[in-house]
């Protein structure tokens, strides 16, 4: 019963591609100046940063609209959209309308938006375990159960250098933002059950950093589950974090990659995002 599935996923997820299953990516964009850098496949993620490092002017994000998440769907009869948080994103909102219409338009097809209430590689943990679904050959309303119950115990941990773009941006408060004023701080913490960014300790340095987030790790349930970990610019923290949790529980299921446009955008130099499986 695998019949013209189809997952479409904002790129606050960093999935551009899938091998399985038809997918599509949902562009955010992020301006600066003059400049638009659209985060599809296409964007260039290093020359951005480096235009970011020159640029001292206003810059900002935009989310999808609802026609370019409804371009997407082709003539897919079950569609599943993955969305960056509610809680500071107008992606889920509008992903929901493409629903409505799409349905509205085409009787018996059926839309279900998941928002993940997180970003980043808590995205992908949702769009590789709907694949899993999609091939296991489950009907829809069995895979909207599994999937709304997998990513509320699926988490979002990470370590931030720099909120300046969080800050500049309205979506969290200067007094947060202060928290990383100083060199060499980083802010560690959690996307909220509301989705919005909840520090939760400071830590001076990566290393520190990284023992900060393998115990908050450990207080939401993780036990071994699989972990994805995405960083701007910082391989060697994403590589000691992995090596970390495989000396902790062995043979495990892991994947880094670097950010795409959004996440570097809001990560910045040097920040870690991790989505791995709880309780
Ligand atoms: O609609 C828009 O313009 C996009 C706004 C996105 C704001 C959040 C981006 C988060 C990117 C960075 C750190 C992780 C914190 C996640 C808290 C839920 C990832």
């Amino acid at each position: 019963m695998k019949m013209n599935y189809k997952i479409v996923a904002d790129s606050s997820s960093d999935v551009l591609s899938l091998d399985t299953i038809p997918f599509a990516n949902v562009p955010l964009v992020i301006h600066a100046g003059e400049k638009t850098f659209v985060d599809d496949e296409n964007c260039d993620v290093e020359a951005m940063t480096a235009y970011m490092l020159s640029y001292k002017g206003k810059s900002s994000t935009a989310c999808p609209g609802t026609q370019d998440w409804l371009d997407t769907f082709g003539d897919a009869e079950n569609v599943f959209c993955v969305t960056i948080t509610s809680g500071l994103s107008g992606s889920y909102n509008s992903a929901r309308l493409a629903g409505e219409e799409y349905v509205a338009a085409h009787p018996g097809r059926r839309v279900h938006v998941v928002d993940t209430l997180s970003a980043g590689p808590e995205l992908r943990l949702v769009v590789e375990k709907l694949q899993e679904l999609i091939l296991e050959g489950l009907p829809f309303d069995e895979i909207v159960e599994k999937i709304e119950k997998y990513h509320r115990q699926s988490f979002l941990v990470f370590s931030l250098q720099s909120l300046h773009n969080f800050v500049a941006n309205g979506r969290v408060s200067p007094a947060v933002g202060a928290l990383v004023g100083l060199l060499g701080i980083r802010v560690v913490g959690k996307a909220s059950e509301q989705g919005t960014l909840e520090p939760l300790s400071k830590a001076r340095g990566d290393r520190k950093a990284l023992q900060e987030l393998i115990r908050i790790m450990k207080e939401l349930g993780w036990k071994g589950g699989r972990v994805r970990i995405a960083h701007n610019s910082n391989e060697a923290m994403a590589n000691a974090l992995r090596d970390a949790l495989c000396a902790l529980h062995g043979k495990l299921d892991v994947a880094i990659e670097h950010c795409r446009g959004l996440c570097c955008y809001y990560a910045e130099k040097g920040g870690l995002l991790v989505g791995f499986e709880g309780a």
